[in-house]
């Protein structure tokens, strides 16, 4: 009996994760989020751009819940655009102001690194990026910064149920399976 439960768990569990083996559920607000790498420089825009082909978007981090989740699921050892940027016309300095979220979420958690944003050397840099060099704190960067060749896609808390049945349900099922294997050996 214990085998077989053990059995079917392990079933379901590598059923769950077999459909999308890159993509990981915060399971605060069950949104999932997968970090896709380019291959190559690519820009803020095209990246953008790919987060929507997806059917999802550039990354919106909200929280230090959120920004301490993505850390420790996707690491701080590279650069990664996220869904951050800069209204072109805002004046600058000040350079904290005037950023917004792709998906029009309130912008009023920043995780910045030191210094930052700083639109360094002059340059215009007004899209956001999980910086490598301040371990995951944010940095504005241009555009086009060849450095980064990763992007992170979030999928707002999609509705997986309508075609993936509930875990609870599947493992209800799971458990009458077993015990009706239970029962006919008994019998
Ligand atoms: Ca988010
Ligand atoms: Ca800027
Ligand atoms: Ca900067």
């Amino acid at each position: 009996m214990k085998k077989l439960f053990i059995a079917s768990i392990s079933i379901i569990l590598l059923c769950s994760s077999s459909a999308n083996a890159e993509r990981y559920t915060w399971d605060v607000n069950n949104n999932q989020y997968e970090l896709i790498s380019a291959g190559a420089p690519i820009t803020w825009h095209a990246a953008n751009n790919a987060a929507i082909a997806l059917g999802g978007h550039l990354a919106t981090i909200l929280s230090a819940g959120e920004q301490d989740w993505i850390l420790s699921t996707f690491g701080t050892s590279k650069y990664i655009w996220i869904g951050g940027f800069q209204d072109p016309s805002h004046p600058e300095p000040p350079y904290d102001s005037g950023w917004q979220w792709v998906t029009g979420e309130t912008w009023d958690y920043t995780a910045w690194g030191p210094g930052e944003p700083n639109d360094f050397s002059g340059q215009n840099q007004d899209y956001l990026v999980l910086w490598q060099n301040h371990n995951g704190g944010w940095n504005d960067a241009i555009y086009n910064d060849s450095r980064i060749t990763y992007f992170l896609v979030e999928w707002d808390n999609i509705e997986i149920e309508d075609v993936i049945p509930e875990p609870m349900s599947i493992l209800l099922l799971a458990v009458s399976i077993c015990i009706r294997l239970f029962i006919s050996k008994k019998a």
